[in-house]
């Protein structure tokens, strides 16, 4: 392994990852309006609570979908041999798309945790606020293109990509969240 391969794999680590990262930021500007769970409680709490939403969920999916099939496409015009660590055509919208659901998913799983250790909505939850929704993109890729997700964030250089992503997602989450909140889109700075 020689220092080119292992900055390919830091580039690629967060370039393929894009569609899941965009989900959660695409959110906060479509949400507001009906709630998942449809205001419904479990267990005297909320299953998911107000931050979570229908314009949230499809916003975000489509967004993280249409930026992925742009780079796609940008992967297939720079790269024409090796596509930037896509493959077939089919396939690569199949993963973009796994990667946006997968990430609002984790997202939706981490509120429900939340709600279950009676947090409100919003209130801070570290590890769980940053990885949930990477966690989510990563299972269910996996679970659809179990080949793809695993040579490119387990085997290999694999795990350098994954370390970068576990190391620059905190970073990213804070920075958005500030300037979301500094644009009056986010309630708290977190
Ligand atoms: N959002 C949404 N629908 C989603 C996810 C997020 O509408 N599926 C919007 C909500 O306005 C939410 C904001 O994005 O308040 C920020 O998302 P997040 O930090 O994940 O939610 P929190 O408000 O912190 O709520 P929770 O405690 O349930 O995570
Ligand atoms: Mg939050
Ligand atoms: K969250």
């Amino acid at each position: 392994m020689d220092v080119s391969e292992v900055l390919t794999a830091i580039v690629l680590g967060i370039f393929l990852f894009l569609p899941a990262l965009i989900p959660n930021s695409a959110a906060v500007l479509f949400g507001g309006g009906t709630p998942i769970d449809f205001g419904k409680t479990w267990r005297g709490k909320r299953i998911l609570g107000d931050g979570k939403t229908w314009g949230g969920l499809i916003g975000g999916v489509a967004s993280g979908t249409f930026l992925g099939i742009i780079l796609i496409a940008i992967a297939y015009l720079f790269d024409p041999v090796n596509f930037w660590g896509y493959g077939s055509f089919p396939q690569n919208i199949g993963i973009v798309f796994t990667l946006a659901l997968g990430s609002l998913l984790g997202d939706m799983c981490g509120a429900f945790i939340k709600r279950r250790l009676g947090m409100e909505r919003g209130q801070k939850a570290p590890v769980l606020d940053q990885y949930d929704f990477v966690a989510g993109a990563m299972l269910v890729t996996c679970l659809f293109f179990p080949d793809w997700l695993i040579s490119t964030y387990v085997t290999g250089t694999g795990l350098i990509s994954l370390v970068t992503v576990l190391i620059i997602v905190p970073v990213l989450h804070r920075s958005v969240n500030i300037i979301g909140f500094k644009m009056g889109k986010k309630k708290e700075p977190w």
